[in-house]
C-alpha cells in the first residue's frame, strides 16, 4: 500500500498556474516484468524566464540517477521524498534526464505501469503518470511525447504508443525497438502504453475531409471475431462526430487494447484507448443486448474524449465535469441517435435518481466541479459524470440545437489545445449566443438535489391555468447554504386529448406561471426531465394514468407509471399491510392488462412500463429507509401482478416469436418485452418447462440470462440446476462467468453467505482482478438488498471485510466498493449502529486516503 505522507486536501480556491512546464518528452522503456528501465529526457522550461526550484511528482519510484544539461548531479544535489523529486537551481531552460526503475508485476493497485495477463499496460488518469516518472504531474502542463519501447519481439509483437508509429527495428540481442511521436500536445494522464502478444482486427475509417484513418482493435487471442461489433460502433461514432458536431479524427491511427485487469470503464488516451475487455468483447453467444448496446456507448464516449477531453483540456482535476459531463452528454446524444431517444432518457433519469441523488443525500455530496479533494480518484462520481451530463444538457434545453452548436463552435475555436475551465466552457456558450449566463453557472458550485414543488389552480371563468412553483435545496454534507438555481421546466398541458408544450425557465426560489385555457388541463411536469430535481405534485391515480396513456413525452409517460408505483409502495408500508393482503388498485391492473393484450408499438417502452420499479429506485424516495419493508412491498407487488395476470403473461410472452439472433432495434425491443413476461411466469408455478425451453433453446445470452434472472428473482427451484449448466458451459470464459458470479451473489436467501465464501475460492476468481470483485460484491449490494441488509449486520461485515482486504491490493475498487457502508444514516437505529461499527473499526486501521476520505467523511 501506498505510504501516505500526509493527508491534505487539494482545494480549488488554492489552484496556482505551474512554475515550470515542460515542452516536449522522451521516454525509453526497457520493459521486464519486474524491473523495467525507463530514461526520461524533458525539456523544461520556467515560465517567469527565471531558474528556480522544480518540483516533480513522483510515487513509488526507485530513482536511479539525475542528469541536468547532461550533467550527472550527485545525491545531495536533489531531495527525493515518498511525493516528490525536488530539484533546486533548475536553469530557466534545461534538459533533464531521469533513470527509474519500476517492477509492473508488483503493481496491484493497476495504475502506472502494470501487467493484465502478462500484457504491459498503463493507467495515467487522474495521477497515474506519477507512478511512471517523477514529472509536473498536473493537467495544465502539456507536452509533445515521444516514446521508445524496446521489448523482447517474441513475447511482445504488439508494442503501443500514443501518437504515429515512426520507426520499429529489431536490434542484434533479439528485442524489437520501436519509436511512437505524438503530434498533439498533451498533459501526462494521457499517455499510454501496451506490450503484449494479442490477436489485431484491422479497419480503416476515411474522415470527412478524406483522410485516411487505421484502425486496429487489440484483443486476447482467440477473441477477434468478438470484438467486430467494438470497430463497427467506432465508425458509427466517427461518422457522427463529424455529422453533428464537424469534429474529425487528428491522427493516422486509432487503436483500442482490451484489457481484463482494468479498474474501470475505459480510457481515452490519445490514439491509444484502453478498454475494459467487458465493453469490447461481445458476439450473440455470450453478450447480452445490453452489452452490445454499453460497448457502443462506450467506444463513442472514448472517441469523443478526443475533443472534449484530449484537444481541450482540463486546466486542474476539479474541472473534471468540463470533460466528463460533457462528453457523457455527447455519448447519450450518439445513443439516442443510435437506437431510441426515450429509452436512453429513462435509462439516464434512472441513474440520477438513484445513484446520484443517494450521492448528494450522503456524506460524498460534491457540487459537479468539486472545491475540495483530498484522493482524485474518489471524484469519479455520477455527480461530476451524470448529473454534469445534465447540466450540459440543461444548457442545450435553453439554448436549443443551433445554439448549442454555436457554443461548442466557439469552444474549439478559442480553446483548441489548451488547458481550461468550466466557466471557460459556460462563456462560449454565453457569448456564442449573447445570453446571461450567470445565474446559470451556480449549477457548477452548488451540491445537492433541488426541491421542485408544484401547485396548480384552475379559474373556469377566466380560462387561466395557474401553476406556482416553489424550490428549495436541503442542505448537503458538504455545504449548508444553497441558492435557487436556473431550471428549465417543460410542461405539456393535456386537454382533450390535445396537449401543448412550454419551456418554463425558475429563476426564482418562487414563481408563478399562467396559461389561458379553454377547460382545465392536466399538466405533465418535467417533461424529459428537463431538470435534475425531485418534484412534487399531488396526482391523482387517473390523472396519472391519462399522462400515461396521453402525453406526447415518452419520459413522462414512464415517469406516470413510476409515480403510480412509488404512491403504491407508500400506501402499502403505511398500511402495514405488508404481504400480499396489499390490493393492487384494480385501475393500475387493468392499464397493466390492456398493454399486455394490446402492447404499444414500441415493444421496448412496453417492457419498461410493465416493469415495477427496482429497489434502489423506490428506497431514493425515503428519508429513513425501510429495507425490509421495501424488499417485501415490492416482492408482493411482482407476485400479485403475476397471479392476477398470469394469462395475459402467458400470451403475450408465446406471441413475440422468435427469430435468428441479430443486435438490431425491433429484435432487441422484442426480447426485452418476452423477459419482462418471463420474469413475472417465473413468480408462478408449473412454468418449469417453459423457462427450461427457453434456456436450452434459445441462440443467444440475452435470452438464456433472461431465464436465470428470472428465477434468481423468483427464488425458483430450477435455479440450482441452470447455474450450475451454465457454469459448465462457460467456465473457461471469465467475461461470460462474471455473469454467473453476479447471479450466484444476488440470490436473495441466506444461502447466499456461503455461497460468496465459494466464490471467492472459485479458479476463476481473483482478488487482483477488479471485474472478479465487482461481479461478486459489486452484485451482492446492489442487487441483493434483502442479504446485504441482513438483520443481524452480516452483509454489512462481509462486505467490511473486503474493503479492508481489498484496500492493500486496489484502493480504488475498495474505495468504490465502501459507498453502500457510507450512507447509514439514511437507515433504522439498529441498522445504524450496525454500520457504524463496522466503519469505526475500519477507521481503526491504517487506510489508503482513497478510504480514508470516504469512510472519514461519512462519520464525522
Ligand atoms: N476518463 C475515463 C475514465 C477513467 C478515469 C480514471 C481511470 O483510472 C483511475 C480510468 C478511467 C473515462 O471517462 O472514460
Ligand atoms: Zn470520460
Amino acid at each position: 500500500m501506498s505510504q501516505i505522507s500526509n493527508r491534505q486536501a487539494k482545494k480549488l480556491s488554492d489552484y496556482k498556474a505551474p512554475e515550470f512546464t515542460i515542452t516536449d518528452v522522451e521516454l525509453s522503456f526497457e520493459l521486464n516484468p519486474e524491473a523495467t528501465v525507463l530514461t526520461a529526457v524533458y525539456q523544461v522550461a520556467s515560465i517567469s524566464d527565471k531558474a528556480g526550484t522544480l518540483i516533480l511528482d513522483g510515487q513509488e519510484l526507485k530513482l536511479l540517477a539525475v542528469s541536468v544539461d547532461g550533467q550527472l548531479l550527485h545525491a545531495d544535489a536533489y531531495q527525493v521524498t515518498p511525493e516528490q523529486l525536488i530539484l533546486p537551481g533548475i536553469p530557466a531552460k534545461a534538459q533533464l534526464e531521469l533513470k527509474i526503475e519500476l517492477n509492473p508485476k508488483a503493481n496491484t493497485a493497476l495504475e502506472g505501469l502494470y501487467l493484465s495477463n502478462g500484457a504491459y499496460c498503463t493507467q495515467c488518469e487522474a495521477e497515474g503518470f506519477r507512478r511512471i516518472s517523477y514529472y509536473l504531474d498536473r493537467p495544465d502542463v502539456l507536452a509533445r511525447f515521444t516514446t521508445h519501447i524496446i521489448a523482447d519481439d517474441k513475447a511482445y509483437p504488439a508494442l503501443l504508443s500514443n501518437g504515429n508509429l515512426v520507426s520499429s527495428t529489431v536490434l542484434a540481442d533479439g528485442r524489437r525497438h520501436v519509436t511512437w511521436v505524438d503530434p498533439f500536445p498533451k498533459p501526462s494522464y494521457l499517455f499510454a502504453l501496451v506490450a503484449g502478444d494479442f490477436d489485431c482486427l484491422r479497419g480503416s475509417y476515411t474522415t470527412s475531409s478524406g483522410r485516411e484513418v487505421a484502425l486496429e482493435f487489440y484483443v486476447d487471442k482467440g477473441n477477434k471475431d468478438r470484438a467486430q461489433f467494438a470497430l463497427e460502433s467506432l465508425k458509427r461514432a466517427m461518422l457522427w462526430d463529424e455529422q453533428t458536431f464537424g469534429l474529425e479524427y487528428d491522427l493516422d491511427i486509432y487503436m483500442v487494447v482490451a484489457v481484463d485487469f482494468f479498474n474501470m470503464g475505459a480510457m481515452e488516451n490519445k490514439g491509444l484507448n484502453v478498454f475494459n475487455s467487458k465493453y469490447v468483447l461481445a458476439d450473440q453467444a455470450s453478450a447480452t443486448d445490453t452489452d452490445f448496446f454499453n460497448i457502443e456507448s462506450i467506444i463513442g464516449h472514448e472517441y469523443f474524449h478526443n475533443w472534449t477531453g484530449n484537444r481541450v483540456t482540463c486546466r486542474d482535476w476539479f474541472q473534471l465535469s468540463l470533460k466528463e459531463g460533457l462528453t457523457v452528454f455527447r455519448d447519450q446524444q450518439f445513443s439516442a441517435d443510435m437506437g431510441s431517444a426515450t429509452l436512453n432518457r429513462i435509462d439516464a433519469v434512472k441513474t440520477i435518481r438513484t445513484a446520484q441523488f443517494a450521492e448528494d443525500a450522503g456524506p460524498m455530496a460534491h457540487p459537479i466541479r468539486p472545491q475540495q479533494v483530498l484522493e482524485m480518484n474518489n471524484f469519479y462520481t455520477v455527480t461530476v459524470y451524470d448529473k454534469g451530463a445534465e447540466v450540459i444538457r440543461m444548457l442545450h434545453t435553453l439554448l436549443g440545437q443551433d445554439g448549442f452548436r454555436k457554443g461548442m463552435d466557439l469552444y474549439f475555436k478559442r480553446y483548441d489545445g489548451q488547458a481550461v475551465t468550466c466557466d471557460d466552457f459556460v462563456n462560449a456558450m454565453q457569448d456564442a449566443n449573447g445570453r446571461d449566463l450567470s445565474l446559470f453557472r451556480r449549477w457548477y458550485q452548488q451540491s445537492g438535489t433541488p426541491e421542485l414543488k408544484i401547485y396548480s389552480q384552475f379559474d373556469a371563468k377566466k380560462r387561466e391555468f395557474k401553476l406556482l412553483m416553489q424550490q428549495h435545496t436541503p442542505a448537503t454534507a458538504d455545504q449548508e447554504e444553497k441558492q435557487p438555481l436556473l431550471l428549465p421546466v417543460r410542461v405539456e398541458l393535456l386537454c382533450d386529448g390535445i396537449s401543448q408544450s412550454y419551456l418554463l425557465e425558475m429563476t426564482e426560489a418562487q414563481q408563478e406561471f399562467s396559461f389561458a385555457v379553454s377547460q382545465k388541463p392536466v399538466p405533465v411536469l418535467l417533461a424529459d426531465f428537463s431538470a435534475p430535481v425531485k418534484l412534487q405534485y399531488q396526482y391523482s391515480m387517473d390523472e396519472l394514468l391519462q399522462i400515461a396513456r396521453d402525453a406526447k413525452d415518452g419520459v413522462a409517460r414512464w415517469d406516470a407509471i413510476q409515480q403510480l408505483w412509488q404512491s403504491q409502495v407508500k400506501a402499502a408500508i403505511e398500511a402495514k399491510d405488508v404481504g400480499t393482503t396489499y390490493q393492487l388498485p384494480a385501475a393500475l391492473l387493468e392499464f397493466y392488462r390492456q398493454l399486455l393484450i394490446q402492447p404499444l408499438d414500441d415493444l421496448a417502452f412496453t417492457a419498461e412500463l410493465l416493469t415495477v420499479p427496482a429497489y434502489d429506485m423506490v428506497a431514493e424516495q425515503f428519508e429513513e429507509i425501510p429495507v425490509q419493508e421495501l424488499v417485501w412491498v415490492l416482492q408482493s407487488f411482482v407476485q400479485q401482478l403475476a397471479e392476477e395476470l398470469a394469462d395475459q403473461w402467458h400470451n403475450c410472452y408465446q406471441s413475440l416469436r422468435i427469430e435468428a439472433y441479430q443486435y438490431q432495434e425491433q429484435q432487441v425491443a422484442k426480447r426485452a418485452l418476452r423477459s419482462v413476461c418471463l420474469h413475472y411466469l417465473a413468480f408462478i408455478a408449473g412454468k418449469d418447462d417453459l423457462l427450461t425451453q427457453q434456456y436450452q433453446h434459445s441462440d443467444n445470452m440475452t435470452d438464456q440470462l433472461a431465464v436465470l434472472r428470472a428465477c434468481r428473482s423468483a427464488a425458483h427451484p430450477l435455479f440450482a440446476s441452470l447455474m450450475h449448466d451454465f457454469e459448465q458451459r462457460w467456465r473457461d470464459d471469465v467475461l461470460v462467468l462474471d455473469k454467473w458470479f453476479n447471479l450466484s451473489a444476488s440470490y436473495p436467501t441466506s444461502s447466499v453467505f456461503v455461497t460468496l465464501e465459494q466464490l471467492t475460492a472459485h479458479p476463476q476468481f481473483s482478488w487482483q482482478n477488479p471485474n472478479r470483485v465487482r461481479a461478486v460484491f459489486g452484485a451482492f449490494y446492489q442487487q441483493n438488498p434483502a442479504m446485504f441488509h441482513a438483520e443481524d449486520g452480516r452483509g454489512y461485515q462481509v462486505l467490511a471485510d473486503v474493503v479492508l482486504k481489498m484496500d492493500a491490493i486496489n484502493p480504488q475498487v475498495a474505495s468504490r466498493l465502501v459507498t453502500p457502508l457510507l450512507s447509514w444514516k439514511r437507515y433504522q437505529p439498529v441498522r445504524q449502529q450496525q454500520l457504524k461499527a463496522v466503519l469505526q473499526t475500519m477507521l481503526s486501521k491504517e487506510l489508503s486516503n482513497d478510504l480514508y476520505e470516504k469512510v472519514s467523511k461519512s462519520l464525522s
